[in-house]
């Protein structure tokens, strides 16, 4: 039987209350599939951790890591600690120091629930976003001098390199390749940014040579964010740097009625470290320990995770089970419409893994 480590870092807010879940379900999965197991270590890291350490986690909390099959990752960030500080000191290095530089962030109408589009169902709602994850606009290069004077300064360096560009498109040609519609959609700008986005582009008509099974489009970033609305039904795959790809999939998560719906992987497609999946909502604070955050992004996170570990079967089945409960439309939390509880939700969830295996 396989055996996996999965590390499990909560961090902060709902995180906490949403991972919990997700964890809950992995056991459940493991039961009934029999084919592989887990040992989930927990590392309480996040702002709770900075304010008794000073460090959102261990200066050794990379090597720490770096000894797991996969980590589960709730949220990053509360009001006690600047949000770039917490962002800065758990999640964009783990993303940046494993290489994760696939960020896959699916965008799909769940059976059963509403989205904000009166005229669109889950028939127009399915595609999948490629975001890169580990430079772009979010390398962190940058300065400020002059502090608090008339000549203060702020400049933020986006870092495109050929070798970051190619490899994002490279894995989204790959994966356009192997989906049915072969459709591939990238997001730009280069009208406005004359040199990264420019280069962008060329990167990406280069690379379509190699793929002419592929039909491509591209769209300036403010012109996909309306047709993200206008026109969801004509969208598969679509490839964005690092902040478009943030901001446009925070649209998908509206899209799909809830950010406690969408999740989200980050991949380091070679394998030579670990890949860690976590649902693409934040810590909400208003909300936390509250018991009523949505769990399905973060167990829809973990089916991703069972995927990416080579056992689609499995992930299928837990995203399944979450379709079942959302199908019912019986055990659902505030976001969606619902009175039912984090936990209430997971129990439903978990009670549709045993039902669907049978
Ligand atoms: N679970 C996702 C999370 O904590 N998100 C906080 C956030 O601000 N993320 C920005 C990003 O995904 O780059």
């Amino acid at each position: 039987m396989k055996q996996y480590r999965i590390a499990v870092v909560p961090g902060d807010g709902i995180g906490v209350d949403t991972i919990e879940q997700a964890v809950a379900s992995l056991r459940t999965i493991s039961q009934v599939h029999g084919g592989f197991q887990f040992t989930f270590d927990t590392f309480p890291w996040g702002c709770q951790y900075y304010l008794q350490h000073g460090e959102m986690m261990p200066a050794d909390g990379l090597r720490i890591l770096g000894g797991y099959d996969s980590i589960l990752f709730g949220a990053a960030g509360f009001p006690s600690v600047p949000d770039h500080i917490s962002l800065w000191g758990l999640l964009l290095p783990i993303r940046q120091g494993f290489q994760q530089y696939i960020n896959l962030r699916p965008v799909k109408l769940l059976r059963g629930t509403q989205g904000p589009l009166r005229d669109k169902g889950p028939e127009d709602i399915d595609f999948v976003c490629v975001r890169e994850n580990t430079e772009g606009e979010y390398s962190g290069v940058g300065g400020r001098v002059h502090r608090h004077t008339d000549s203060e300064v702020a400049v933020q360096t986006s870092v495109f390199t050929r070798s970051g560009v190619e490899r994002v498109l490279r894995y989204a040609f790959d994966l356009a390749a192997k989906r049915p519609a072969h459709e591939l959609v990238s997001a730009t700008k280069s009208n406005a940014l004359q040199y990264s986005m420019v280069f962008w582009d060329e990167v990406f008509a280069e690379m379509q040579q190699e793929y002419p099974q592929v039909r491509c489009r591209q769209y300036h970033v403010d012109a996909l964010a309306a047709r993200f609305i206008t026109a969801p039904e004509t969208l598969d795959l679509v490839v964005g740097s690092n902040l478009f790809g943030d901001i446009l999939t925070d649209l998908g998560g509206a899209l799909q009625g809830s950010l406690g719906i969408p999740p989200s992987g980050n991949i380091n497609p070679e394998g030579r470290y670990p890949s860690m999946f976590e649902p693409v909502h934040g810590s909400a604070p208003d909300i936390a320990g509250k018991g009523i955050a949505n769990p399905i992004a973060a167990i829809w996170a973990a089916s991703m995770m069972l995927d990416h570990l080579g056992h689609e079967d499995a992930g299928r089945l837990l995203l399944e089970a979450i379709e079942a409960v959302t199908g019912a439309g019986q055990v659902i939390t505030p976001d969606l419409g619902g009175t039912a509880t984090t936990e209430q939700v997971g129990d439903a969830i978990r009670a549709q893994i045993y039902a669907l295996s049978k």
